[in-house]
């Protein structure tokens, strides 16, 4: 079913998420700071509002996407939120959204924080997925709409709990990044080709290794954390060997250093017996 839905923000997340509405035959109507970069949607049937204030008035929903959360208050600060949802797909933290859920609120309207797991290009394709949080009911009245753009997944009342999950999972990818680039680093001062290292070598360990993180996320939520495989006494010995060949090839082991540190902390405690998932505890 067709919306009239305003898009404010065209970045380019903003751009990708308007054309993918209008794709979807929604009745776009899109403002921007800048509103030049609105052309190329115009010409694909969008409307363009002069100010916010227009564009909010336009729609029962309202997608923001712009740089950070101060942007979003200064650019709504004057517009008429009452009975209006107003959906914000910029990137935050959790604190931020329940603020800013209370402001939507105290004005009158409804609100979901979205955190985007895509990049621009990936918008209205396979993979890409958003988290929701906030309103459920205009989660649900809307779910049509928001599933043009990306999977659209709504994850719970708490405002603040789309970006949490969104920071958690960029985590998780920084932690990738972090291993990829110390072993790397150990790689090349051998001289081994790293494209090769990284296709046929890493990326099959990493796969099957991230085929054991349920596992994981099960004794973590147990908080049991005994073990019949590696404990963390063997993997103390195994990261300081690690560190100490590093250095053997005269490469800085700093990525690896925090994670150590956490490990002989742990067995400090006296728990060298316990998993690697007992490290959470000390988090
Ligand atoms: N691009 C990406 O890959 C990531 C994927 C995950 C989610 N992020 C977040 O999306 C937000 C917008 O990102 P973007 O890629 O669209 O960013 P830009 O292309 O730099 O566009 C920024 C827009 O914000 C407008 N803007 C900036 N400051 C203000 C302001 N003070 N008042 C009003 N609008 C403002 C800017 O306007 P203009 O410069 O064109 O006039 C753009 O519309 C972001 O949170 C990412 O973290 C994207």
């Amino acid at each position: 079913m067709s919306e009239n839905i305003s898009v404010l923000g065209l970045g380019l997340m903003g751009t990708a998420l308007a054309e993918s509405l209008l794709a979807a035959g929604h009745q776009v109507t899109v403002w921007n700071r800048t509103p030049a970069k609105a052309e190329p949607l115009l010409a694909r049937g969008a409307k363009q509002a002069a100010t916010p204030e227009e564009a909010v008035a336009a729609s029962p929903l309202v997608i923001v996407c712009l740089l950070d959360y101060q942007s979003v208050t200064s650019t709504l600060a004057g517009a008429p939120l009452s009975g209006r949802v107003v959906a914000n797909l910029t990137t935050g933290r959790p604190a931020e959204a329940r603020e800013l859920a209370a402001w939507v609120a105290e004005r009158g309207g409804e609100y979901l924080d979205g955190g985007i797991m895509a990049v621009p290009q990936m918008i209205a394709r396979p993979g890409a997925l958003i988290l929701y949080s906030g309103s459920e009911p205009a989660f649900d009245r809307h779910e049509g709409a928001l599933s043009a753009m990306a999977e659209a997944r709504f994850t719970g009342a708490d405002p603040g709990m789309a970006p949490l999950l969104d920071l958690a999972m960029l985590t998780g990818m920084y932690g990738q990044i972090a291993g990829l680039l110390e072993a790397a680093a150990l790689v090349r001062s051998a001289g081994y080709p790293l494209t090769e290292f990284v296709s046929s070598l890493l990326v099959p360990w990493l796969n099957a290794m991230a085929a054991q993180q349920p596992l994981w996320a099960e004794k973590m939520a147990s908080g049991d954390h005994s073990t019949e495989v590696s404990n963390l006494e063997i993997n103390r010995a195994g990261v300081e060997n690690l560190v100490r060949a590093f250095r053997e090839q005269g490469v800085k082991p700093d990525l690896l250093l925090p994670l150590k540190a956490v490990i002989d902390q742990r067995t400090a405690r006296g728990l060298g017996h316990e998993g690697l998932s007992g490290l959470i505890e000390e988090l």
